[in-house]
Parts: structure tokens; C-alpha cells; sequence
């Protein structure tokens, strides 16, 4: 773990940096307020501070209550350490966001008590943030292909609805497995699986980067394609459906060739989602009765 100290007073800096070293820590060191602030706002900013209080430039009072402003999810753990021993300044200290407040001079083996309360809750902090970022990985994509789920592919339609409506042009394409229950009655269930994670796999590589894809369901999948200036999203989709067609997805069973049926629909500005929605599964619906393996505008 990193730790920054900010002070101005060099042998202050210098005894604390020499006890952090000997705990282990790598010490990262500043002379004043205003370039610990511009290190703190770094992504990779040391996630632990020891912060005098009276420095040049900047103190270290307002320091702490910019840093308790900004918006993340890995606010650094902060240490006041400074020789204003009174206790309004400690409550000062404490009231402007620090989470720990120790006084000039120090004892070093209570200093390397504190740096460890601050090392558990940085840990703490940490496993809360990622479980969230789980969390929220979790909700909005699919367990078994690892595309958006079809909540997520719903919002990002939205997204690009609304953007539609200031004047971008949209198409969606709503593609469905032909056939499928055939290859899942075959070989298995394992093996259908693995067939929706290679379809999964390959229409992602064929997509552009501003296209997004999701599990709608079962054996379908919905594209939500920006049509930007100069794309064409007929030659997108007639690529899709022949790619796909071409390319036997590699299972336990060898390889499996399958195709694609896939329904298109461009936005209309009077579309609501279920009009817009509505039109792609009706192309979906002519493509699957006119013989299946293809694109339907
Ligand atoms: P069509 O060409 O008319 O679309 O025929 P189809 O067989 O693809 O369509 P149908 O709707 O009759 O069958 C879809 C099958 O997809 C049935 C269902 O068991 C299977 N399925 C849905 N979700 C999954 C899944 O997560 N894994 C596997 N292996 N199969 C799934
Ligand atoms: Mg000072
Ligand atoms: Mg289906
Ligand atoms: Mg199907």
C-alpha cells in the first residue's frame, strides 16, 4: 500500500516517512497542500494520506474537504496529523471529513496502530466496491453468455431512442437461432449452450464498436444499431446473417454450423419501444415464414 504525506516541515516528513518505511509501506511525499490535492485527484492516487495541517499554498483543513468533495467510490482514507492540539481542532479536523486526527509529536507504534485501522477500512471499502460493481455486473448482463441482459439491451435501445429523436438514425435487428430446439434434441442441452456462447462470441465480433447486442430471450438476440453517417446498416445485418451461416460454432459435439433468421426495423419518430420493437418481430416473423437464413427489412 502507498501512502502520501503532505507536509511542509522536512524533518516531520522525514521521521514519519522513515516509521512507514520500516512498516513496510512505499511513502510517497509532498511540501504542500496544493500538490497533494492534484495527487489525490489521480486515478491511481495513494489510498492512504497523512496530511499536516498548516502548509503553504493550501492547508491542510480545506485539502481534506476538497478531497471529501469529489465523487468516487474510493474516497482515500485521511490522517491529520498536526501540532494544533486543541480539541476544536481536532473536531475541526474531524468535521471537515478527515477519518483520523493525530498530534505532533507522534509516537510511532500508536502512528502504526492508526495506519493499520486505516489499511482495514481501505479493505473494507474495497470489497464493498467490488461487490457492487459484481452487483451491477450481474443485474444488467447475462450469466450464460456474458452479453447484455435484455433489460440492459431495453436501456440502451432507450439510449439511442432518445437520441434518435434529436435526429440520429437507428436501426434494430431482432435475430433468432433457426431451428434450435433441433440442435439442443440432438446433442444436449450442454451443447445448445455452448452454441448461444460461439453465436454470443461471433456476432460480437462482427458488430461496430457503437453497435450494442443482447440475449432477448432464449435462442434470441437483439441488435441495437446507430446508423452514423456514411454506415449502412443493410450491409451490417446481410453480413451478420451470411457470417453467420459460414462459420460452424466449435462445440464438444465438433463443430455445428447453424443459421440465422433476422428481423430489421428502422425508428420512426413517432415510435414508442413496442411500435419499434413490434415492427423488428414482425420482420423476424416473414424472415422465419419465407424459408428461414435471412434478413428481413
Ligand atoms: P425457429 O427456427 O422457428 O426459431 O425454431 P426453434 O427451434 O429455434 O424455436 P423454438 O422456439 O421452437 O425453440 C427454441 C428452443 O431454444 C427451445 C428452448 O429449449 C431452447 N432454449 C432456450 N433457452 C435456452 C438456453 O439457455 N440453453 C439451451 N441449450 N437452449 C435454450
Ligand atoms: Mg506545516
Ligand atoms: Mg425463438
Ligand atoms: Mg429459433
Amino acid at each position: 500500500m502507498r501512502i502520501l504525506i503532505a507536509d511542509d516541515d522536512c524533518t516531520s516528513r522525514a521521521v514519519l516517512a522513515a516509521v512507514l518505511q520500516k512498516n513496510g509501506f512505499e511513502v510517497l511525499q509532498t511540501t504542500n497542500g496544493a500538490e497533494a490535492w492534484q495527487l489525490l485527484q489521480q486515478p491511481q492516487a495513494p489510498a492512504l494520506a497523512i496530511l499536516d495541517w498548516v502548509m503553504p499554498e493550501l492547508d491542510g483543513l480545506e485539502l481534506v474537504r476538497r478531497v471529501r468533495a469529489l465523487a468516487t467510490d474510493r474516497p482515500p482514507y485521511l490522517i491529520m496529523l498536526t501540532s494544533r492540539c486543541a480539541k476544536v481542532d481536532v473536531i475541526a479536523g474531524l468535521d471537515a471529513g478527515a477519518n483520523d486526527y493525530l498530534t505532533k509529536p507522534f509516537d510511532s507504534g500508536e502512528l502504526r496502530a492508526r495506519v493499520a485501522v486505516g489499511r482495514r477500512m481501505i479493505e473494507l471499502q474495497e470489497a464493498l466496491v467490488r461487490s457492487k460493481e459484481l452487483l451491477a455486473h450481474q443485474a444488467t448482463h447475462d450469466a450464460l453468455t456474458g452479453l447484455y441482459n435484455r433489460r440492459a439491451i431495453l436501456a440502451r435501445l432507450q439510449d439511442e431512442m432518445a437520441r434518435a429523436q434529436r435526429g440520429a438514425a437507428l436501426a434494430i435487428g431482432s435475430c433468432d437461432i433457426d431451428h434450435f430446439k433441433r440442435i439442443n434434441d440432438s446433442y444436449g442441452h450442454q451443447t445448445g449452450d455452448e452454441v448461444l456462447c460461439g453465436l454470443a462470441r461471433l456476432l460480437t465480433e462482427q458488430l461496430r464498436p457503437f453497435d450494442s447486442l443482447g440475449r432477448f430471450g432464449g435462442e434470441e438476440f437483439l441488435i441495437v444499431a446507430p446508423i452514423k453517417n456514411g454506415t449502412c446498416h443493410v450491409a451490417l445485418f446481410d453480413r451478420l446473417c451470411r457470417q453467420v451461416a459460414n462459420t460452424p460454432i466449435v462445440t464438444r459435439n465438433g463443430p455445428l454450423a447453424l443459421t440465422l433468421s433476422i428481423g430489421v426495423a428502422c425508428y420512426r419518430p413517432t415510435d414508442d419501444l413496442d411500435q419499434l420493437l413490434a415492427r423488428a418481430d414482425a420482420a423476424l416473423y416473414r424472415a422465419k415464414e419465407q424459408g428461414r437464413n435471412r434478413v428481413i427489412y
